[in-house]
């Protein structure tokens, strides 16, 4: 056997351990089969190397206080509609180039660790706001699902039509939350409830609202890299 490094984030495991989700049924990707049966020599298994060495040189930016959350300044920016979802009847896809492709329920993801960060969030149109957002890490997602060697960009795709791209080092990012809380309440659905993406690595068009499905790529296509993007708008969007 190879020298297995030590984990500095939860190894998929111990996410199914912390998180309680070791019941049959709890995977419905791929072919219907559960974790405990045939992708069990997977659980042990570290991610996969480029992204374990991702996962190392990753450190958080510095939060503000919760006394600093400035509630009246987040303005909702939705490009064209609102779109309703039934947060009973919603499953968050996740596929693409993955060892384990899954549909998770509401509760599927309330069980997976919250994290809560206050961040400024900052719209290219020239305002920004201190929020605080409490979710899931996407790396505890992708620790989930392991991506495949080969994956270097993630697309987000939401209900109202919008769709974003990252690379992965920024999805996987400590910071980088799916969220469902805003300021400590349920996320509002015009702040993009069930889930959004909430980050301080980047501004405001690419934390996607109403996301109901993560892809794992290698690629990106070239005319579809993101809503604002494919009109001209920075790919990359850092902070
Ligand atoms: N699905 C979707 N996500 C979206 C948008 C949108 O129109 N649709 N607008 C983006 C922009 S430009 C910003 S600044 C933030 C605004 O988030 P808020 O409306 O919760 O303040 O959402 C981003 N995510
Ligand atoms: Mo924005």
């Amino acid at each position: 056997m190879s020298l297995i490094l030590p984990k500095r984030t939860l190894s998929r495991r111990r996410l199914l351990q912390v998180s309680g989700l070791s019941g049959v049924g709890f995977l419905l990707g791929g072919c219907g089969t559960n974790l405990f049966s045939d992708n069990l020599r997977q659980i042990s298994e570290p991610l996969n190397q480029s992204l374990e060495a991702l996962l190392l040189t990753q450190k958080p930016i510095p939060e503000f206080p919760v006394s600093a959350i400035e509630a009246d300044k987040l303005l909702v920016n939705t490009f064209d509609f609102t779109p309703q979802i039934d947060p009973a009847q919603f499953r968050l896809i996740i596929d693409g180039e993955v060892n384990n492709a899954m549909q998770l329920s509401m509760a599927d993801i309330q069980k997976l660790p919250l994290t809560s960060m206050v961040i400024r969030h900052v719209c290219v149109e020239g305002w920004a706001a201190i929020v605080q957002w409490g979710g899931v890490r996407l790396r505890d997602l992708v620790a989930l699902v392991q991506p495949k060697s080969s994956v270097r960009y993630v697309y987000f795709k939401s209900a109202d039509g919008y769709y974003e791209s990252w690379d992965l080092a920024s999805a996987i990012h400590p910071q980088t939350l799916i969220a469902y809380q805003k300021n400590g309440q349920p996320l509002s659905v015009d702040n993009g409830a069930p889930m959004r993406l909430a980050s301080p690595i980047k501004l405001g068009y690419k934390q996607s609202k109403w996301v109901t499905q993560i892809t794992f790529v290698s690629n990106l296509l070239p005319t579809k890299k993101g809503y604002w993007e494919d009109q001209g708008y920075e790919w990359f969007a850092g902070l």
